[in-house]
Order: structure tokens, then sequence, then C-alpha cells
């Protein structure tokens, strides 16, 4: 599939808002895709597809999740964390591009996982840093990204996971596990 019409085809499913993050996260994943050697197009097709599913109301998403015989363990997390392993769902039944890993960087974008490949860091970093975030220490986290996947991957998690216990939030299995992991990387 050519740039361009994985460009209309996610146009076609999101806001303007958020066809425009998903732009901004590819851009910034091509440039991480360089730095660190990984496969430019399965960055720049996986950054684009990675919020196809975010604009899908919370009935809609629910059903896919069955539909597409997901872990139902999911619906007893918050919804936020649903359009991630949906989305992978839709691109793979819907178009041919799909590899393992542009699955899994989908899936898994928005808690991160144990073991993750350059190519699911990639995407895990790159919606976190795109220009237009502007969450506390984003900046260091942006430095961190030319220098090293796994430590920037570390910041991140460390942040959400005290963002999301200062909000009294649940936190899935895969966000602890996935800080875990890049701890024990680490050392
Ligand atoms: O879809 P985006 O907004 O571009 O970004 P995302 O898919 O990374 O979603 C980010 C949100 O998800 C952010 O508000 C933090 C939240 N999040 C990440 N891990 C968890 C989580 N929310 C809960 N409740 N539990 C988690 O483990
Ligand atoms: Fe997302
Ligand atoms: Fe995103």
């Amino acid at each position: 599939m050519k740039i361009d019409v994985a460009k209309q085809i996610i146009r076609e499913y999101l806001s303007t808002k958020r066809y425009e993050h998903s732009l901004r996260v590819a851009d910034v994943a091509q440039d991480l895709a360089k730095i660190y050697q990984v496969n430019s197009y399965e960055a720049t097709i996986a950054a684009l597809f990675h919020d196809i599913a975010k604009d899908h109301s919370k009935e809609t998403l629910k059903t896919k999740i069955k539909q597409f015989n997901l872990p139902m363990d999911l619906l007893k997390n918050h919804h936020e964390l649903w359009h991630g392993p949906v989305g992978a769902e839709m691109v793979k039944n819907k178009y041919d591009i799909i590899s393992d890993d542009i699955y899994n960087a989908i899936y898994y974008h928005t808690t991160g996982r144990a073991n993750m490949s350059p190519l699911e860091l990639i995407i895990y970093i790159a919606d976190y840093i795109e220009p237009k975030r502007s969450q506390p220490g984003v900046d260091s986290v942006r430095k961190m990204a030319a220098i090293d996947l796994i430590k920037t991957a570390l910041m991140i998690s460390s942040q959400t996971i005290k963002y999301l216990i200062d909000k009294r939030a649940t936190i899935h299995i895969n966000t602890f596990l996935a800080y875990h992991d890049f701890l024990n990387c680490l050392k």
C-alpha cells in the first residue's frame, strides 16, 4: 500500500485533530526509524494506523472486541485501552499491509508490554513525543529518544504510571510489565 493511500484511509476514520496527530506520529516514527535502522515503511504505516479505532464509540469498540475475539478482560479495563487492540484487528482484517510487527505496534501502543520490538518501541515513543504533545517532562523524553529507545520508553512508562496513580486510574498489567521489562533490559 502506498503511503498516500494509507493517509486517505485513516482520513475517513478520524477527526481532523486525530488525523493530524497521526501524521505527526508518522513523521516522528520515520525519524526514529532512520536513527535505529528500523524499516521506515513499516514505521510509517504502523504510525498512520495506530489510532485508527480511536474515534469509535465505546459501544462500537465493545462490539468489535467481541467480534474479533479479543481478550474479554480488556472490557474490565478503562475504555481508553481498547482502541489499540481493536485497531490492530481492523487493519489486519481489512488491508494486506500488516506484518506481525505492525500488528503488535498498533495493539500495544497505549500500554506497552514486555519484550517490545524496536518497531513497537518507536510507535510507543513517537505517540508520546510528537511535536504537539506538552506533558510535563516531554522535552527530556524527546532528547533521550535520539539516544536510546529503552531508556526513552522507561521514562515514558514511569511518567505514565505516576500520572495514572495520581489520577487513581486503574493500570493495565501490560503497563506494569513494560516498566519492569525496560528496567531489566537496562541492568
Ligand atoms: O491515543 P492517544 O491519545 O494518542 O495516546 P495513547 O493511546 O497512548 O493513550 C494515552 C492515554 O492512555 C493516556 O491518557 C494514558 C492512558 N493509559 C496508558 N496506560 C494506561 C492508561 N490508562 C489506564 N487507565 N490504564 C493504563 O494502564
Ligand atoms: Fe492511541
Ligand atoms: Fe496516538
